[in-house]
């Protein structure tokens, strides 16, 4: 058997990619003693997992990239304006060399357990071979769209070629060349691999269950002259990002409703923003985008139009034209190519709305309608999304609760960081937070930073136990959902409620509130001597 060994450490951190890697440069920073536990072979969470075709970024990589050193982001050149999975993993892999973090990181530990032992004040987690650290705190650095998900397909194990799924993708690269392949899934990975796999493939079968909005990234070589400009201005613009609501600067926050304005100034404007490409310009385009059906039908008619124009095939642009939720209100595509994927002569759709897949074959799907033969399938098929990682993990509080069984009905935070009944553990991104819907890196940084002023601060008053209170965290989920409520955003059957995992509680997850409002609430509650936390 595998040897026990015992760790003693402050802080366990859960995870080695993009918030990992941060909280231990920052803890570190504060004397804290650190590691990160991480379960693949190399660091870079979702950007060493996502290999597939056409995995990049679809936030500006001047803007999804650390901002806590000058020295970093004045010195790193992105070669795209969105930066590719490789490109960002080269990033990764540069920051944790640059600032001497890979010493701290364990690779191919995978967490099983976590539990807290209240007498020693102390959490203590257990790894798949059976290693056991105890820690004061626990920061769980586990992603949002870290658990892939296959549909559990009958027939799956007897499928003769090969299947793969965007979120573990084989790190030496598939070759699709000669081969008949089924994509199935066309959210973000599926519309970012289907014009990569279209060109390899002899054929290429997609089984499309829900038409989703794509816009084009109009991605390129990065611009010397706007990198230039970003460059010699990006402390303003960072700080710019904090008072936005996506945490990204370039997008003033709107003050006009769409309903407002007139149809052809609309339209010039939906036209200027589809030119220019990237998905914050149109979220951020009218006040009323996300909110008001009437004005988030005005964008959605004009991409609508835009797939009639580009797909030849009338029929197959009327599968495309996605007509079942508002435009935004699930995770809006950024693509290079998707649309006009559809005109080539070995690609064709699948409606397995109509006509479900109801098995894997030897030889490959088959709906109810007829048998598609593959040699491979990609699954797109998505993530236990923003709960999935943590309830992978057994986590036990104070009183031996589940974490798993405490969110049965939901996930139930505070600020999306602390959960009551589970002291001197902090979530990055998680559930109740802005992260999954604002520039994900800026968030990690806002989150980590409160995280490490609060221990920093614990740990001068000799505080032992950080707990966050019921009523808190009442308050905070009850606003979580009074925010989202009062917006277009609960209305899609996106993985942002969960939709996509069949028997999974339909909540809407996310703080929509914008992440300039979320950080005052955070440094208000700093500033209140951590109100709704008690310190002991
Ligand atoms: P998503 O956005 O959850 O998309 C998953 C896709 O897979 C979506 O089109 C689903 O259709 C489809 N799906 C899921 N299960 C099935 C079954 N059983 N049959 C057919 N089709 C199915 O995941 P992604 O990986 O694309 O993107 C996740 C996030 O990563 C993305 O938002 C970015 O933030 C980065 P459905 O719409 O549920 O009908």
């Amino acid at each position: 058997g595998v040897a026990q060994t015992s760790t003693t450490l402050d802080v366990a951190i859960v995870g080695g990619g993009l918030a990992g890697l941060y909280a231990i440069h920052r803890l570190r920073g504060l004397g804290f003693e650190v590691r990160a536990f991480e379960a693949g072979s190399g660091i870079g969470g979702t950007w060493f997992w996502n290999k597939y075709p056409g995995a990049r970024c679809d936030i500006e990589s001047l803007e999804y990239s650390y901002s806590f050193s000058d020295d970093l982001q004045q010195d790193w050149n992105w070669p795209e304006r969105y930066a590719t999975q490789g490109q960002i993993l080269d990033y990764i892999n540069h920051v944790a060399d640059r600032f001497d973090l890979r010493g701290h990181v364990q690779l191919n530990t995978r967490i099983v357990a976590a539990s807290f032992d209240k007498a020693a004040n102390q959490w203590r987690l257990t790894t798949e071979a059976g290693e056991t650290i105890a820690a004061r705190f626990c920061v769980m650095a586990t992603g949002n769209l870290s658990t892939p998900r296959v549909p559990d397909f009958k027939g799956i194990e007897s499928f003769e070629g090969r299947w793969y799924h965007s979120g573990m993708w084989p790190a030496e690269g598939v070759d699709f060349s000669g081969q008949r392949v089924g994509v199935v899934g066309t959210g973000s990975s599926g519309i970012q691999m289907i014009p990569l796999i279209a060109q390899d493939a002899e054929h290429l079968t997609v089984f499309q269950r829900t038409a989703n909005f794509s816009l084009p990234a109009q991605n390129g070589p990065m611009d010397p002259e706007r990198e230039r400009a970003f460059k010699s201005d990006y402390r303003r613009r960072r700080d710019e990002a904090r008072q936005t609501g996506f945490g990204v600067s370039g997008y003033p926050v709107p003050t006009q409703s769409a309903i407002a304005v007139s149809d052809e100034e609309r339209r010039r404007n939906y036209e200027r923003l589809w030119q220019q490409g990237g998905s914050i310009g149109f979220l951020t385009c009218y006040t009323d985008f996300l909110v008001n059906e009437d004005a988030n039908r005005t964008a959605a008619e004009f991409v609508r139009e835009k797939i009639r124009t580009i797909v030849k095939d009338p029929k197959i642009a009327a599968l495309l034209t996605p007509d079942d939720h508002p435009i935004g209100s699930k995770r809006l595509c950024l693509d290079t190519g998707y649309y006009e994927t559809y005109n080539r002569p070995n690609v064709s759709l699948v409606d397995v709305r109509a006509a479900p897949i109801v098995e894997i074959t030897p030889k490959g799907v088959r709906t109810t309608e007829r048998e598609y033969e593959l040699d491979a399938i990609a699954f797109a098929t998505g993530f236990d999304a923003m709960t999935g990682a943590l309830r992978e993990i057994d986590i036990r509080g104070a009183d031996g609760e589940r974490l798993a069984e405490k969110w049965a009905g939901g996930p139930l935070t505070y600020l999306g960081i602390m959960v009551a009944g589970f002291p001197n553990m902090f979530v990055v991104t998680g559930p109740g937070s802005p992260g999954v819907k604002s520039q994900m890196i800026h968030s990690i940084e806002q989150h980590i930073d409160w995280v490490a002023d609060l221990l920093k601060s614990a740990s001068d008053r000799q505080v032992r136990r950080i707990d966050a209170d019921p009523g808190a965290e009442e308050n905070w989920v009850a606003h979580v959902n009074e925010v989202a409520d009062g917006t277009l955003y609960p209305r899609a059957n996106s993985w942002y409620v969960g939709a996509n995992i069949p028997g999974k509680p339909r909540v809407f997850m996310p703080y929509v509130g914008g992440v300039s409002t979320y950080r005052r609430i955070c440094d208000d509650v700093a500033a209140d001597d951590y109100r709704g936390l008690s310190l002991t």
